[in-house]
């Protein structure tokens, strides 16, 4: 039996996705964050050292990091659903966006929380135009730009094509799901129109459904 064990409003939603779009049979153990420091709890790290989610354990295997979980579906589970037609020139697509989500875009996504927290944590007063100022900076001369030229790029592959690789939904189109949702509701404010659309097609899928309702809000 597969078992997926998920942290509460995290990027494991994506690995329950996937195991919801294959129709596969699969066990959710869920756990919960700190409640002050919203970490995962410690008994995560004794299914693996890294004590991140998603972890995928089959039958005492153990996968970490979404993008392995995802492609390890896809070899010994997808039966090729899920994936580009064979051969085409998709496969370049599908394999950036699969890499890249995690890889290339979330750490400024993460990077740009982490400084928007720290303007709020309880500072002295007189030290708080400062850590606002160096904040305003940093999103000026390095985080923004980063991830316009992202969103741009996105929105031109979404000019060409449905889905990221191509005109079939894929694994990549899961992956790519968290950073769009962080892209669309947090930097981008629904600026870019077919990233919006595809955001919105990609919440309409009745597997994305069942995931919230098996595993909880995002
Ligand atoms: N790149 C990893 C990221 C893993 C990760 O940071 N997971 C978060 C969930 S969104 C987590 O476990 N956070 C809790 C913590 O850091 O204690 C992946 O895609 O699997």
């Amino acid at each position: 039996m597969l078992i997926v064990h998920h942290l509460e409003n995290s990027r494991s939603h994506r690995v329950i996705w996937a195991l919801e779009e294959l129709q596969l049979p699969y066990e959710i153990k869920l756990y919960k964050r700190h409640p002050k420091t919203m970490l995962a709890p410690e008994s995560l790290k004794q299914i693996h050292p890294i004590g991140k989610a998603p972890i995928l354990e089959d039958e005492g295997t153990v996968i970490i990091e979404s993008a392995v979980i995802l492609e390890y579906l896809r070899e010994n589970y997808s039966e090729q659903k899920l994936q580009p037609k064979n051969d085409s020139d998709d496969w370049q697509h599908y394999h950036y966006w699969m890499h890249a989500a995690e890889g290339s875009i979330m750490p400024y996504l993460v990077m740009k929380l982490v400084f928007e927290k720290t303007t709020q944590s309880p500072v002295p007063f007189f030290v708080r135009p400062i850590t606002k100022a160096v904040a305003g900076q940093v999103f000026k001369s390095y985080i923004d730009p980063a991830l316009e030229v992202f969103s741009e790029y996105l929105n031109s592959r979404l000019a060409q094509s449905a889905w990221v690789a191509g005109e079939d939904f894929t694994l990549a189109d899961i992956q790519l799901s968290y950073v769009v949702h962080a892209l669309t509701e947090h930097y981008a404010k629904h600026r870019f129109e077919k990233i919006s659309a595809y955001y919105r097609r990609l919440k309409e899928r009745p597997a994305f459904k069942e995931a919230i309702r098996k595993g909880g809000p995002l």
